[in-house]
């Protein structure tokens, strides 16, 4: 079924206001029609910039994400966690400018979050040290992350999320905990720190789940549950618990060798783009149109280049948006599980990757208009489930 619901920013209209209710849903599980057979040639790939290792030794390394800078984009960073202990933060050289010594799972970013009287860029993510959500706003003129975290926020383990709803104008973090779908709508405690509530449950599978995004102009989540899917649900709170197959392992005739791991989403403004999963098992990456049935379209492997390749990735961030001369069409950032220098493994990083290096091989059509530091700050269009 397909929709369209205009909806007003809150900010500007808070009139338009959703009652949110704490649900618990059993899933509906509605399988997609068919997952089109495996056909899959990788196809290689170079990343062209590395960040600096991460601080701990071992598999550490895991989800990275790109703040995009207010008014250069040249100065964005990529931020990345250290799940040893370590939160960091690297310019588009690489190079660290900020590491936070505190074991983060995954993290995410969205803007316009309304925090103490100003509209900020929020990092948060679940942290293994208070077994809570923690929060950071970045500082545009610093770059650097300063925590906001409201005493007590919840959050639960395993993957998750931030999500940005058209419908209502409020924040939620996604908590993706083996198998199940925890929301909690984010908000300022009235300190300017940032609390969480749980507003929703879904059991959706029964696996070790990490990846984890949503997309927040179709109102629906992505979910990667390690070893037996990729799913999709509708984001809001009131959504429903209708889960859809966007893809199965190889060994079903689909297109991932689990583990499936972080997954991205790549906006385009007239509703299109491309989703994008780390096949783990295969040392690759998927991509799916982000619209329609999020049909399969190809896999790509980052192989050796300027820097090492890219194997057993976890986490995984794009953008759309040009990032200066280094990245003139979007960037793709993807943790690397074993990275080397002149052949001798040492600590994990992550890897840079202009996008258009992945769009020109399978002839993507790029966008690089859309901007997503509009989020949360402007009126938009909820736009229906189109077709790519
Ligand atoms: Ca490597
Ligand atoms: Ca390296």
């Amino acid at each position: 079924m397909r929709k369209i619901i205009e909806a007003v920013h809150p900010l500007r209209h808070p009139v338009i206001r959703l009652v949110i209710t704490t649900s618990f849903a059993l899933v509906v599980f509605l399988p997609l029609a068919s997952v089109p057979p495996s056909t899959s040639t990788s196809v290689l790939i170079s990343a062209v910039v590395e960040t600096d290792p991460v601080p701990h030794e071992g598999d550490a390394a895991d989800d990275p994400l790109i703040w995009i800078h207010p008014t250069d984009p040249s100065l964005s960073t990529v931020i990345g966690n250290d799940r040893k202990g370590a939160f960091e933060v690297y310019d588009l050289s690489g190079h660290r400018i900020q590491s936070i010594p505190i074991a983060m799972g995954n993290t995410d970013i969205r803007y316009n979050f309304p925090l103490g009287g100003e509209q900020v860029a929020l990092v948060a993510g679940f942290s293994f040290a208070n077994s809570g959500l923690v929060a950071w706003k970045v500082n545009p003129t610093t770059r650097l992350l300063e925590e906001v975290t409201a005493p007590g926020a919840e959050a639960r383990s395993g993957g998750g999320a931030l999500y940005h709803s058209l419908v209502t104008g409020e924040y939620y973090w996604f908590s993706n905990t083996d198998g199940v779908l925890y929301q909690y709508r984010i908000f300022d405690n009235g300190l300017g720190q940032v609390a969480s509530e749980l507003v929703r449950t879904v059991n959706y599978g029964s696996g070790q789940a990490e990846g984890t995004v949503a997309d927040d102009v179709h109102g629906v989540v992505y979910l990667s549950e390690e070893i037996s899917g990729l799913w999709r649900l509708p984001a809001e709170p009131d959504g429903g618990s209708e889960k859809v197959t966007v893809d199965v392992p190889t060994t079903q005739g689909g297109h991932f060798t689990p583990d499936l791991e972080g997954l991205t989403l790549y906006y385009r403004s007239d509703g299109g783009g491309y989703l994008l999963a780390s096949s783990q098992g295969s040392d690759s990456f998927n991509i799916y149109e982000r619209g329609g049935d999020n049909a399969y379209i190809g896999t790509f492997t980052i192989q050796d280049g300027v820097v090492d390749g890219v194997s057993a990735s976890d986490g995984i961030d794009v953008t759309n948006l040009p990032l200066g001369p280094a990245f003139p069409s979007g960037l793709l950032v993807v943790h690397d599980g074993k990275n080397t220098e002149n052949d001798v493994k040492i600590h994990q990083n992550f890897k840079l990757v202009p996008f258009d290096q992945v769009a020109g091989q399978f002839g993507l059509v790029m966008d690089t208009a859309w901007d997503p530091r509009a989020v949360g700050g402007q009126a938009a269009i909820l736009r229906p489930r189109c077709g790519p």
